[in-house]
């Protein structure tokens, strides 16, 4: 195996195929520096951590230590590739500085303790919380980094043993919104396509979504489209000029915040031009007069004003995407983390729905993913959705989850829906919420508005419990401090964005006394003595394969239906989707072939929301609308974002990823090829704005708005006009001191509004007001890499940072 630098290539080489023929195999690895593949002592299998495409990988193991990775070629979602954070991130595990033992804060500081001293503390407050003010006092907040099986375990002990509603995970930021639009089109969560739609699809258009550098190799199955006959044609939305947009057929850069604006142009050409599928619609679907009325107004000549785009270019891509013959659409966060993030998600859907391009090879939506198991956070009930998309306002779901888990069907809170991570931060505020336990995720850096999340967090009256693998920006201000065993270290199963379910085996021990999240909760629902109906122990499981099995049985006959999957069939040679069961006993590449939907009223997993003010729709409303239970076509009308520009805050200010980190960097930033790609915060400005403000590529600059300033250099992009993009990834733990500084500081969230999206309450990360003010000259080029979306306007050389 060639030795390749993935950091210079990250996609690599092409295999070229055409229409309908399998992608060719690539295989990919990177082992440490002087090792040979002979050299390697075992390989075990695993898939990939940093995003969610659910790559399917081998660990190398040499000594007893994690010596590199390689890719399975055998498997369905990567064909034996991998990306750059997946090559270098493993790195990570063996830093010198992951947290050994568990910590307990004695005068302020944190200091070094045993298991059972910290989970005694956590016990004894949990106890004395639970008699003084019952469940309503505990919250929980996850994560879309843990396994199906933590999940599972996570979601019983908490809403069935203590009997809270306060459960979230950080899907909520990320895939809350790619879950509502599912529900609201077809009545449940649950990916309609499939990857394999990229070898037929003849477009495919990505809606806010840079894939190349977010899911690098589902990126690189498009670009072995493009290179062989018959590629598609790609559309891209996106303000900023990502590798998608060069790659693109056509590139509409909107103003942020005005999705819906663009979406009802394109759904106004295609139903005005007769594109519809007339008889899909009237056979398969509810509610399309609603949007024909509701488009009317969206003339394409009216929507370029809104979003700033060229009228031309908008009729040209409708015309594209209203004559495709297999059209493949995927939505991320430029949809999701905006104001109408629902209402424009739905959109997507309903272009799908309208010309009846789901359930076929090529044709499918991928409302997408972006953590490696959010779908399971989902699906097993850990972030404010019932286990196995079972309807919390449905008494018989309610019944039913009652009967799997042997409780009283009162014992789990269903009065309204689990609380949402930003309601619970309120709830925190106001002292309601008086202990919180967070499991791999740093809300300390990743939610908006930080200092106020900062005080919120440090307050002496709540009990901060956080389990993680690093002394994160979070974990810092804790009062108990968990210590994890993470990817490679423990066994489980993820399931990707197209619903592939891969297991991920443990390679090595933990270091010091980490344990899996699993064995943590485990432990804490066994010192809580929790207990079913019958007096028997709550959580009936005590390993990996065991709690699969439970949550197999929670699934049976829901969408999700794991119950065909074993930890044996998962050891062959590629991931499985879901459903899988006795009727698809080798899982189920695409949803709704058969153009039925799991929307009936007595199935579904929601009755839907009303899109504006996200009230729920009431059940007999929604028994009326969709008695059949068809896929329900939505529309909306285009709202201006909440804050917008104004002469003290000129600018719109957006946030996001580069290819190289993951997130707040706590294992990317530990890698070294991958924090040298990307060493430090930079912010993007158009040439044009940086022209009005005297600025040059380098430069120092202070970008303010009403949360707070942020100091960065300047990289002088592509970047449309008005707006600025700051990257979340850098937060504070490896600053000089490890902490915020004052007057300026470098983490995104500084800046970002306490708002969310009425029906999905996904906060919005992608609009925000801003002024942008020169400080000085920098010491060079902005550290941004140079080959990705960041690319300086001047010839962009190869390579990381630049
Ligand atoms: N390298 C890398 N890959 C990752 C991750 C990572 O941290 N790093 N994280 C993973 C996770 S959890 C997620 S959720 C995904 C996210 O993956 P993406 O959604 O692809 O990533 P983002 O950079 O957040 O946002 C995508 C694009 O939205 C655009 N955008 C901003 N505002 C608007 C708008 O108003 N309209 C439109 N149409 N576009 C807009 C931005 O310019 C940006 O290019 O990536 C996953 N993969
Ligand atoms: N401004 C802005 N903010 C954003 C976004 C944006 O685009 N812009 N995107 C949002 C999105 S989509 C997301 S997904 C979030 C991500 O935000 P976070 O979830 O806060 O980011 P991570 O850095 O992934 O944090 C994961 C934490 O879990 C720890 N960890 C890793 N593996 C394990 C494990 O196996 N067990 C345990 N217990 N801990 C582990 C890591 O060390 C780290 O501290 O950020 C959101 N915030
Ligand atoms: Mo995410």
């Amino acid at each position: 195996m060639a030795r390749v630098d993935r950091i210079a290539e990250p996609w690599g080489t092409r295999t070229p195929y055409g229409p309908g023929q399998e992608w060719p195999a690539r295989v990919d690895s990177h082992l440490a520096e002087g090792l040979e593949p002979s050299d390697v002592d075992r390989w075990v299998q695993a898939a990939s951590l940093l995003h969610s495409n659910g790559d399917a990988m081998d660990i190398a193991v040499k000594d007893g230590k994690i010596a590199g990775v390689r890719g399975r070629a055998g498997d369905r979602v990567n064909r034996g590739r991998l990306g750059p954070k997946d090559l270098y991130g493993w790195q990570a595990n063996a830093s010198p500085d992951r947290l050994t033992t568990p910590l307990i804060r004695e005068n302020g500081r944190l200091v070094e303790t045993d298991w059972d001293t910290a989970m005694d503390r956590v016990v004894a407050r949990s106890k004395e919380l639970l008699a003084e003010q019952g469940g309503s006092a505990i919250g929980f907040y996850t994560t879309g980094q843990l396994f199906a099986e933590e999940y599972y375990t996570l979601g019983l002990v908490a809403h069935g043993g203590l009997g809270t509603s306060h459960v979230d995970g950080n899907t909520r930021l990320c895939t809350a919104t790619a879950a509502e639009a599912l529900k609201e089109s077809f009545g449940c969560d649950g990916q309609p396509g499939s990857y394999t739609d990229i070898d037929h699809a003849d477009v495919i258009a990505l809606f806010g979504h840079n894939m190349a550098e977010t899911q690098s190799v589902l990126w690189t199955r498009i670009l072995d489209r493009l290179a062989g006959p018959n590629p598609p044609q790609i559309i891209c939305v996106d303000p900023r000029p990502t590798p998608v947009a060069r790659a693109a057929t056509v590139h509409l850069a909107p103003r942020p915040g005005t999705n819906v604006a663009l979406m009802n142009a394109l759904l106004h050409e295609v139903i005005a031009n007769g594109w519809a599928d007339a008889s899909y619609i009237e056979e398969h679907s509810v509610g399309y007069s609603n949007l024909e009325e509701r488009v009317k107004n969206y003339s394409p000549a009216v929507v370029a004003g809104i979003c700033d785009v060229p009228e031309a270019d908008l009729r040209e891509a409708a015309r594209i995407l209203g004559q495709a013959e297999r059209l493949l659409s995927t939505v991320l966060q430029g949809f999701y983390q905006s104001h109408q993030a629902t209402a424009a998600a739905v959109q997507v859907n309903n272009l799908h729905i309208i010309r009846g391009m789901l359930g076929k090879p090529g044709c499918g939506v991928l409302q997408m993913n972006g953590q490696p198991s959010a779908e399971n956070t989902r699906e097993c009930g850990a972030d404010g959705d019932f286990p196995a998309f079972r309807n919390w306002s449905n008494d018989a779901h309610v019944k039913d989850l009652a009967r799997v888990w042997n409780v009283d069907p009162m014992a789990i809170p269903h009065q309204s829906p689990p609380t949402h991570v930003m309601q619970m931060m309120r709830y925190a505020e106001d002292g309601s919420i008086r202990m919180l336990w967070v499991s791999g995720t740093n809300p300390a850096v990743s939610l908006p508005e930080l200092a106020r999340i900062r005080s919120i967090l440090s307050q002496d009256r709540l009990f901060l419990v956080v389990q993680d693998i690093f002394l994160s920006e979070t974990a810092q201000l804790a009062d108990v401090v968990l210590p994890a065993a993470t990817w490679g270290e423990k066994t489980g199963t993820f399931t990707n964005a197209d619903r592939t379910v891969h297991l991920s085996e443990k390679a090595v021990d933990p270091p010091g006394e980490a344990k899996p999240d699993l064995d943590i909760f485990l432990d804490y629902a066994q010192r809580m003595e929790l207990k079913d109906k019958d007096g028997l122990p709550l959580v009936k499981w005590d390993n990996p394969e065991a709690a699969f099995e439970a949550w197999k049985e929670c699934s049976r006959g829901r969408p999700c239906d794991y119950t065909g999957l074993s930890y044996a069939k998962l050891r062959g040679p590629s991931g499985i989707q879901w459903p899988c069961n006795s009727a698809n006993p080798e899982g189920t590449e695409r949803l709704y072939a058969d153009g039925k939907f799991w929307a009936h009223p007595d199935y579904c997993e929601t009755y839907g929301r009303d899109l504006v003010t996200g009230a729920p729709v009431e059940p007999d409303e929604y028994k009326a609308l969709n008695p059949e239970g068809k896929a329900v076509i939505k529309a909306a009308k285009y709202l201006p974002a909440h804050e917008l520009p104004s002469g003290d805050f000129p600018l719109q200010l957006i946030t996001g990823r580069t290819l190289y980190h993951f997130h707040t960097r706590t294992k990317t930033g530990r890698a070294p090829e991958l924090q040298s790609a990307a060493p430090e915060v930079w912010v993007e400005v158009s040439t044009a704005d940086a022209g009005t403000h005297g600025v040059s590529e380098g430069d120092i600059v202070d970008i303010t708005t009403p949360r707070g300033t942020v100091r960065a250099q300047a990289r002088v992009s592509g970047i449309r006009r008005g707006v600025v993009f700051l990257p979340f990834h850098y937060g504070y733990w490896d600053t000089a001191d490890g902490k915020e500084p004052a007057g300026h500081g470098r983490a995104a969230n500084e800046l970002t509004i306490t708002d969310w999206d009425a029906a999905s309450k996904q906060p919005v990360f992608k609009t925000a007001a801003a002024r942008l003010v020169r400080v000085g000259p920098g010491d060079g080029p902005a550290p941004a890499p140079a080959i990705t979306a960041s690319a300086p306007v001047e010839a962009p050389a190869a390579g990381g940072a630049q």
